[in-house]
This record gives C-alpha cells, structure tokens and sequence, in this order.
C-alpha cells in the first residue's frame, strides 16, 4: 500500500487530519488528484452545496458562521471552503473567516479550510472542485462554499453550487445596481443582510424590482430573506430556505441537471489546466514571450504560433 493508499483509508474512515493532508495534497499537485480522485468519486455526490457570495465585507462569513449551527443542530455534518480571491498572501478576507467562525473549529463535524484561487483563468479552480469532492466523500452533508464578489469567481460559483445565496447590504446605498445583472441571475435566495441597518425594505424593494427583469429560474420564486450576521439566530430564516431550495432541486429534477452541469464544469476545468501545464512544460516563459513578441510586431499570427507548437507538446496520455 502506497501512502496516498494509507491516507485515503485513513480519511475514510473518519480520520480529519488525513482529509486535511489529501486536501493539501491535490491542492500543490495535480498528479496526486489524478490519483486521489478515482478512488474517492463514489463516495461522492451526496452533500448538498451551498454557495454565498456577495460583496467583501458584506457578512458572509458571520452568516456562514450562523448556518453551521443551524446544521449542526440538526445533527447534520458541515464543510466549508472560503475561497480568498486576491493574492494567495494577502491573508486578509481569511483571516476574517478565522475569527467569525472560530466556535466551530473545535467541532469535530465542521471542518473549515480557506483556499485563495489559482484557476488559470480567474474563476474557481480546480483544487477547489477537487476540495468538494473530498468534503463529500468524507460525509459531510452540507458544504458551504463562501466567494467574495469578484467578478468570475462569484459568477463561477453557480456551476459548482446547487443552492447560490447572494448576499447584500442595506448601506450599499443605490446598493442593488451595484450588485451585476450577472449577480442576479446565479442567486436562488437573496439574503439582504445587517438588516438593523437602515434601509434595509429599500433594498428589498430594489431587489424584487431586478429580479422581475431577469429571467425565471422554473418554478423557484427567488425569497428575499432578512438576515442578522450579528444575531445568534439571525441566519434561521435563510437556514429554512436554503432546505427548501434543496427539497426542491430533488422533487422538480433541477438538482439532476445541475450534476450534469458540475460534470462537465469539472471536466473543462481538469482539461484546461492539463493543456496548459502542458504547454508549460513544453515551452519556457522566456519563449512564449518571444512568441508574444511576434505577434505584437506582426512577425507571425496566433495561429501560425500554434499550428507550429501543437506538434511539440507531450502526449496527453
Ligand atoms: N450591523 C451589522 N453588522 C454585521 C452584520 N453581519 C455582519 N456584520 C459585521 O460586518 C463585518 C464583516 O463581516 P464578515 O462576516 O467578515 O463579512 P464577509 O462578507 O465575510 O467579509 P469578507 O470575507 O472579508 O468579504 C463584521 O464586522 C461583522 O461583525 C449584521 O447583520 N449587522
Ligand atoms: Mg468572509
């Protein structure tokens, strides 16, 4: 038995330190996912995810760190990924998730891991799909994925989650336009937080005014909840409408559809970044700058470029 062998056996049997080792390791490497993950996927498909997005500072985490206790109270077992999109050493909207959750890291049934983004191409990546699959091969029931509003990656959650929380806040002031059309569409429950600040009905107002001008989601109308982050039962209501959404995904035939759009979403994302680790390997930095230059100065076209490098990469399998 290799070690990746002894560590899958560990985590599944209940072991948290492992399922944190396994995480870190695909995380750093993508060999050890190819590896990992066929032993894992069937084990998987069983949590239901949850993604709450909207702008910093909002109170994501504060109502992340609420929802926790509603499932716990139910006795039900809690993943959560924080996905810090700035740089992977600013530490900042982390740290945040540290102190607003730091009841239940003690809990032997949550487990809390934060990761920054490293997608090639700016939306979620692939250690992160691959942190779910370990989280819902681990049992956990609910896994909650917490993105900061920043363009793609909140977009992106969508295509990972199947309940998408937005989240907003009275003081955004002319608030909702701020929040993208984009944003309008992925939410499936709109939760107006810090709801004891002043114009807050404004805000729902505004809400339920752009959601009439964007597309139905079948037969879901789209709650717009009140929520406290800064109340101990200020995430109840949301809590409720997070279980219905999910009671519905099941009876309507939704939630079938959106495993099929995780699958390939999961697919395209492995591909892409195989491609270009590929061509990474195959060409320096040094050259592709080259290769650039030639195309700013009308040496050569892209695609002359690729017609001549497509030859050079390894072989995929
Ligand atoms: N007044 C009020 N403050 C709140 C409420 N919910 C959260 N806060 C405060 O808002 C601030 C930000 O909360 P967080 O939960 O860290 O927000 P976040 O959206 O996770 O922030 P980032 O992850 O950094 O984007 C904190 O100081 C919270 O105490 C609320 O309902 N009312
Ligand atoms: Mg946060």
């Amino acid at each position: 038995m290799n070690s990746f062998d002894e560590l899958i056996k560990r985590m599944s049997s209940g072991e948290r330190r492992a399922l944190g080792k396994i995480i870190t390791l695909m995380e750093n490497d993508s060999s050890s996912s190819a590896y990992i993950i066929p032993q894992i996927h069937n084990l998987t498909g069983n949590a239901h995810i949850v993604g709450i997005t909207g702008p910093p500072g909002s109170g994501k985490s504060s109502l992340v760190d609420k929802l926790i206790s509603c499932y716990r109270n139910d006795g039900l077992k809690v993943g959560v990924i924080a996905i810090d999109p700035t740089s992977p050493f600013t530490g900042g909207a982390i740290l945040g998730d540290r102190i607003r959750m730091k009841r239940h890291y003690t809990d032997k049934d949550v487990f809390i891991r934060s990761m920054a983004t490293r997608g090639n191409l700016g939306g979620l990546s692939e250690a992160t799909g691959n942190t779910i699959q370990a989280l819902d091969a681990f049992g956990k029931d609910v896994i909650i994925i917490e993105t900061v509003g920043a363009g793609q990656v909140e977009i992106d959650i969508v295509k990972v989650a199947d309940t998408v929380v937005v989240v907003s806040v009275p003081s955004m002031g002319d608030s909702v336009q701020t929040l993208k059309a984009g944003i309008m569409e992925i939410g499936d429950i709109f939760a107006v937080n810090k709801a004891d600040i002043e114009g807050v009905e404004k805000c729902i107002i505004e809400i339920r005014m752009m959601l009439e001008l964007s597309e139905k989601k079948g037969g879901w109308i789209q709650p717009i909840i009140k929520t406290f982050g800064n109340k101990d039962d200020g995430a109840n209501d949301l809590y409720e409408s997070i279980k219905n959404h999910h009671k519905y995904l099941i009876e309507s035939g939704h939630h079938e559809q959106k495993r099929i759009i995780r699958g390939k979403t999961e697919l395209i994302n492995i591909l892409q970044n195989l491609f270009i680790r590929n061509l990474y390997d195959t060409i320096s930095e040094k050259e592709m700058e080259e290769l650039a230059k030639k195309i700013a100065n009308r040496e050569k076209d892209p695609y002359m470029i690729i017609e001549e490098l497509i030859p050079r990469l390894k072989k995929f399998i």
